[in-house]
């Protein structure tokens, strides 16, 4: 749609940053914290880029109050973070660490002072060590409960004071990486596990989901959802349904589930023939149609193209471009669905992202179209390598650029009617990419420090924060 008049963003619209524990706080050990799976994984050589971890991180942890009122200068209306499980307890279960909450009551109450909404994610991938060793983590049914503890633990100590709760972040990213492709925690590669513990993962989400109701009746809860729209690579037929298998096995696959509590049906009969769908017990999917969000998250990052591909076809294995050499992208797919492919119409960063901000409004109108919920966007915008110049300088105007151009997109969903409640860009500091390091910056602060050196971790004002802060101040205009 093409529109003559656009509509302004809403009056009390979350302009908002975004952060998750591991990437930010460092402390891994301090006042009571268990280790979570991270914090054992990155330690195992060769699986992050240059073995960096979140050890020290960016050191919010004994930094967050010069953090926080960085944000009240910028103005955010709105700030995401997320709460290490194996700080609140640091077994998983059993011994709430009060050390561990008063930690994230202190940030809570810091942002509540300058009138900044928290946005508390519940989950973004830390989870305990301990529940690994005990069950395996997401692959028992037992982390339901465990997690639904750890939730209500914090719906009953915040519920006054926190209004937005996320409940998993990118449930397709850390099961896909975790149980597929072996580059997250647990590492492994196996599709039936990872069907298993995605629907476990599921169940989960909806538990906690409708004990929120319970407890927190006036607050709103969604899961933040990676989504990648799919497009079709030409205008041939096949290639079409190529792009209508993507977007049903990558992204309805789990946004019918935290929407409607089912299954899409294609991609169900299709993962069933091939022994891979999930094990379905007496009162799962009462339990999933317990648990809808009261918003959907969406973290956009970049879109998918798709071709046609024969049963037969063999892929290589996908390679992910970690040190930011223009280039990397390798045709991957599965074989009889679809086939991923290079969209020669749009540019990508340095680590091969494409980026089409129009892609943004694309999804947005999906969503909304197919589930008629409002949504926040939960996560966006660029990595980038950024330059410390003399003076304390960083020209970022590509950042400027990148999110300038996603949220004409926002106003653009907006005019066609999408209920969009907020927007998070990712991420307010720099900070430590799960599997890239120091050097894929995102902030509008810069952190001084990188992969081998922590340096003093000083934080500068990069030229995004004062066009960021113009955008909030002017509400988008
Ligand atoms: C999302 C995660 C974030 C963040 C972001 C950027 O998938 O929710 O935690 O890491 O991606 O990704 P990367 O660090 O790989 O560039």
């Amino acid at each position: 749609m093409d529109h003559q008049h656009k509509d302004a963003f809403p009056k009390d619209f979350l302009w908002g940053s975004a952060s998750a524990a591991y990437q930010i706080e460092g402390a891994w050990n301090e006042d009571g914290k268990g280790p979570s799976v991270w914090d054992h994984f990155a330690k195992i050589p060769g699986k992050t880029f240059k073995g960096t971890n979140g050890d020290v991180a960016v050191d919010h942890y004994h930094r967050y109050k010069e953090d926080i009122a960085l944000m009240a200068e910028m103005g955010l209306k709105a700030y995401r973070f997320s709460i290490a499980w194996s700080r609140i307890f640091p077994d998983g279960s059993d011994d709430l660490n009060e050390q561990g909450i008063q930690y994230y009551e202190r940030i809570i109450d810091e942002l509540l002072h300058y009138e900044i909404e928290p946005i508390v994610t519940l989950y973004h991938w830390d989870l305990p060590q301990a529940l690994q060793d005990q069950y395996g983590g997401w692959e028992s049914r037992k982390i339901i409960g465990d997690f639904n503890h750890y939730c209500v633990t914090l719906f009953e100590r915040f519920k006054d004071k926190v209004k937005y709760w996320v409940t998993l972040n990118e449930q397709n990213v850390f099961i896909s990486l975790g149980y597929e492709q072996a580059k997250h925690p647990p590492g492994v590669s196996d599709r039936k596990r990872m069907y298993e513990a995605n629907h476990i993962a599921n169940l989960a989400n909806a538990k906690a989901i409708a004990s929120f109701r319970e407890i927190v009746p006036d607050g709103k809860i969604g899961p933040s959802f990676a989504y990648g729209p799919a497009y079709p690579y030409s205008n041939d037929p096949k290639d079409v349904l190529a792009a209508e298998n993507a977007e049903e096995y990558l992204n309805y696959w789990w946004l019918d589930v935290y929407c409607n509590g089912e299954y899409p049906k294609t991609m169900w009969k299709y993962l069933n023939k091939n022994g891979l769908s999930p094990t379905l017990e007496d009162g799962d999917t009462a339990l999933l149609k317990s648990g809808k969000p009261d918003f959907l998250g969406v973290n956009y990052y970049q879109t998918g193209t798709f071709e046609a591909s024969p049963f037969e076809e063999v892929f290589q294995a996908a390679k992910v471009n970690h040190d930011g050499k223009k280039g990397q992208f390798v045709e991957s797919g599965i074989a009889g669905l679809f086939k991923r492919k290079r969209n020669a119409s749009l540019e990508t960063t340095d680590w091969d992202w494409e980026i089409d901000p129009v892609g943004l409004k694309i999804g947005l109108r999906r969503m909304t179209s197919r589930y008629r919920l409002p949504v926040m966007v939960t996560e966006n915008g660029l990595g980038a390598f950024d330059t410390l110049e003399e003076n304390d300088i960083i020209q970022d105007d590509y950042r400027i650029d990148y999110i300038r151009r996603h949220i004409e997109q926002l106003k653009e969903a907006i005019t066609d009617g999408v209920d969009l409640i907020g927007y998070c860009t990712w991420s307010f500091t720099d900070l430590l990419s799960w599997l890239n390091g120091y050097q894929k910056r995102y902030g509008f602060v810069y952190i001084d420090r990188d992969e081998t050196d922590e340096k003093d971790l000083r934080r500068v004002k990069k030229k995004s924060f004062d066009w960021y802060k113009k955008v909030i101040e002017t509400n988008g205009k």
